[in-house]
């Protein structure tokens, strides 16, 4: 498991971590995620691995909370089979509850096609884990349908701008048209806003200037293992 901070694009502070599941190959590489969970969702098995990458996720933020004495946020990522396999919700508790995990501290992350795909079931899901206090994101938004509609009609918390827009973010006015307008939608709406994809300080410094703004990208952090968390963790502050 790899964690990629997410920090206030202003303070610096970090705001939470999110999950990444890496497959490491005996020659030092690794297989994208992009590949093997299509098919780990084809064949089933992404049941099982959706559970491990959060207990495993659940013991090493314990463990890392418990070393640096600080509480740290995690963003963890679902995918569609799993709403539709059994009780998630429930199963969603129940490991908390195992790890001691509070759900304050937990994000589940979604993407739009997951909503497309069954509105009235990813409905019901979506409320009942809301409901238990976590709390929700919008995962990869821009890329699919984005319906405004959803984020009306769904319990979301936090809006994650896709990392193709932060792409010539500071050439493209286009782009920088789509960026700040997402964000004040996401705002006005009461949600947090992440924009994902953050690589460069000319992209850093255009997200500072909307103000609010959390960063997940190449230029604060790579997604890090666990042996590099904690030095990362000493060398910034936590927001509460
Ligand atoms: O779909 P989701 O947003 O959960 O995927 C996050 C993915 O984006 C991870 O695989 C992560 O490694 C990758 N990623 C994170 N930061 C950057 C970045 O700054 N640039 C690019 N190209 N990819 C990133
Ligand atoms: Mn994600």
């Amino acid at each position: 498991m790899y964690f990629q901070p997410q920090l206030d694009a202003f303070s610096g502070q970090i705001k939470a971590f999110e999950a990444l599941v890496r497959w490491p190959q005996a020659d030092g590489h690794f297989i994208p995620p992009d590949l093997f969970i299509p098919i780990a969702e084809e064949s089933g098995l992404i049941i099982k691995l959706g559970e491990w990458v959060i207990e495993k996720s659940f013991t090493i933020m314990n463990r890392i909370s418990q070393e640096t004495g600080k509480q740290l946020n995690l963003s963890i990522n679902l995918s569609a089979r799993q709403f539709r396999h059994y009780d998630l919700a429930s199963k969603l508790k129940q490991l908390s509850i195992k790890h001691h995990f509070s759900p304050s501290r937990v994000e589940y992350e979604v993407t739009e096609s997951l909503l497309v795909d069954d509105y009235k079931l990813a409905e019901k899901i979506l409320n009942e884990i809301k409901s238990m206090g976590f709390r929700l994101a919008l995962d990869d938004f821009g890329t699919g349908y984005s319906s405004l509609s959803y984020l009306k009609h769904f319990p979301l918390d936090t809006l994650k701008l896709d990392k193709i827009f932060m792409q010539d973010l500071t050439q493209d006015i286009r782009n920088q048209a789509i960026v700040s307008a997402s964000v004040e939608l996401g705002k006005a709406l009461g949600m947090h806003v992440v924009c994902e994809g953050v690589e460069t300080e000319e992209q850093s410094l255009f997200i500072q200037t909307l103000g609010g703004v959390a960063i997940q990208g190449y230029y604060f952090s790579r997604p890090l293992p666990e042996e590099a968390l904690i030095d990362f963790i000493e060398k910034h502050t936590i927001s509460a």
